[in-house]
Order: C-alpha cells, then sequence, then structure tokens
C-alpha cells in the first residue's frame, strides 16, 4: 500500500513538472518594435521605439510610447464594429469633410509594406516591425478600390 502510495505521488510529481516546465518554456519575452508618425501633407517624420508584448496588440505599444515621452500623444474614437479608431496623432486629427485621416501601415521585417485589415486594436505587430501611421487625404474612388482589395495595396 505505502509503495502504491509513493508510487502515485512521484508520479503526479512527475506531470505536474511535466506541465510547468512546458508552460514556461512557452513563455515569451516582449518584442522590440518602430513607430514612425509621418505627415504626408506636411512631409514630417518622426520615430519612436518600443517593447511590445508577445502577442501584443499595436494600441498596448502606442499607449506604452505616449506615457513614456511627451513627444507622442493620440486618440482614438471608439467604433461598435469595429473597436478603436485612430482620431488624432500630436494633435493633427483626420477630418471627414477634408478626407483626411490617419492610415495605418506596416514596414515587415522583410522589407514589404502592408496595410493592415484592422484598426490599432487589433492589428499585432511582428517582432521587429516598423508601423508607420501615416496622415493623408483619400480620395473616395481609390480607398473604395483599395477596399474592395482588402486592403492589400498601399
Ligand atoms: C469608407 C471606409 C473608410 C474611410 C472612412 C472615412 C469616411 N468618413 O467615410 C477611411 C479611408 C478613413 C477608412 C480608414 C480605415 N479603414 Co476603413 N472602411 C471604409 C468602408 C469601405 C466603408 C465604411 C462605411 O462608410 N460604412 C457605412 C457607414 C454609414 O457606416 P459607419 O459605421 O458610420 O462607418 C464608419 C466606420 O466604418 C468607420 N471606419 C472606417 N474604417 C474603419 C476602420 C476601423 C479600424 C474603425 C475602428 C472604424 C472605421 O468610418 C465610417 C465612417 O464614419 C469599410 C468597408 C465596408 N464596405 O463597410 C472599411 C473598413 C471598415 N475599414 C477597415 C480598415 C481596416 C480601415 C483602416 C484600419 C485601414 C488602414 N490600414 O489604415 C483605416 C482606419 C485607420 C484609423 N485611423 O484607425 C476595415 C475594418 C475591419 C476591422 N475588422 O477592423 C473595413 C471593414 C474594410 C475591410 N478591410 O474589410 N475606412
Amino acid at each position: 500500500m505505502a509503495l502504491r502510495l509513493l508510487a502515485l505521488q512521484s508520479s503526479l510529481l512527475f506531470a505536474f513538472q511535466l506541465a510547468s516546465s512546458a508552460c514556461n518554456s512557452d513563455i515569451k519575452g516582449p518584442y522590440p518594435i518602430s513607430l514612425v508618425v509621418y505627415n504626408s501633407i506636411k512631409g514630417k517624420n518622426l520615430t519612436y521605439t518600443t517593447e511590445i508584448a508577445y502577442r501584443g496588440i499595436l494600441l498596448g505599444a502606442m499607449k506604452k510610447i505616449q506615457a513614456s515621452t511627451s513627444t507622442f500623444r493620440f486618440t482614438t474614437k471608439e467604433d461598435s464594429n469595429y473597436g478603436p479608431f485612430l482620431v488624432s496623432v500630436n494633435g493633427v486629427a483626420g477630418n471627414p469633410a477634408d478626407h483626411t485621416y490617419w492610415e495605418l501601415l506596416a514596414k515587415l521585417k522583410n522589407g514589404t509594406t502592408i496595410r493592415p485589415d484592422v484598426g490599432v486594436g487589433c492589428y499585432i505587430p511582428n517582432p521587429h516591425d516598423t508601423i508607420i501611421l501615416k496622415f493623408r487625404k483619400w480620395d473616395q474612388e481609390e480607398d473604395h478600390v483599395v477596399c474592395n482589395l482588402l486592403y492589400v495595396s498601399c
């Protein structure tokens, strides 16, 4: 009986160690990303770097940059369907009347620039991505075409 209990105890201990080591090996550290704020209308560029949590959302990284520097400020407006819409960056706000908005782009490690098909609250940057927030004018027809292509071009 005592032997059986001992065997049970050691197999439980083994299973626990196995499970905890599997979980620990799954914990991945934060990784670096850059954020470029580009005003294509004024031709101005500002670059920030930060660390983002493993599989963390872009909005989290933007909040982190905002908390650590006085030179990056942004505002969002909650959309009930798609989450936060990026309204302004560093005091410059998009305006539907002028057809201006902050476009979200991501330059990947391999050099390709993509236009994510989700906003800042859903986009999960990859390690070493350069996120580009680009203030631009939208051309109704052009954006219609781009939207139909699921934002694969920019
Ligand atoms: C027109 C449009 C835009 C215009 C809106 C301007 C305007 N005042 O009309 C502009 C060019 C600004 C735009 C921008 C973006 N858009 Co857009 N857009 C659309 C589109 C084609 C129609 C929306 C619409 O007018 N609906 C009708 C009106 C009556 O309903 P509404 O609820 O009032 O519409 C508002 C919201 O849709 C909001 N909106 C538009 N795009 C986005 C994106 C996000 C993330 C949020 C939170 C809100 C939002 O603006 C609309 C007007 O106020 C839809 C696709 C579709 N066919 O529905 C995509 C769509 C909503 N957009 C999308 C995306 C991804 C974006 C961008 C993130 C693209 C990018 N990489 O930059 C940016 C937003 C960046 C930011 N600043 O946060 C996705 C959202 C998917 C998702 N799950 O998040 C959609 C569904 C297209 C797709 N890829 O399938 N967009």
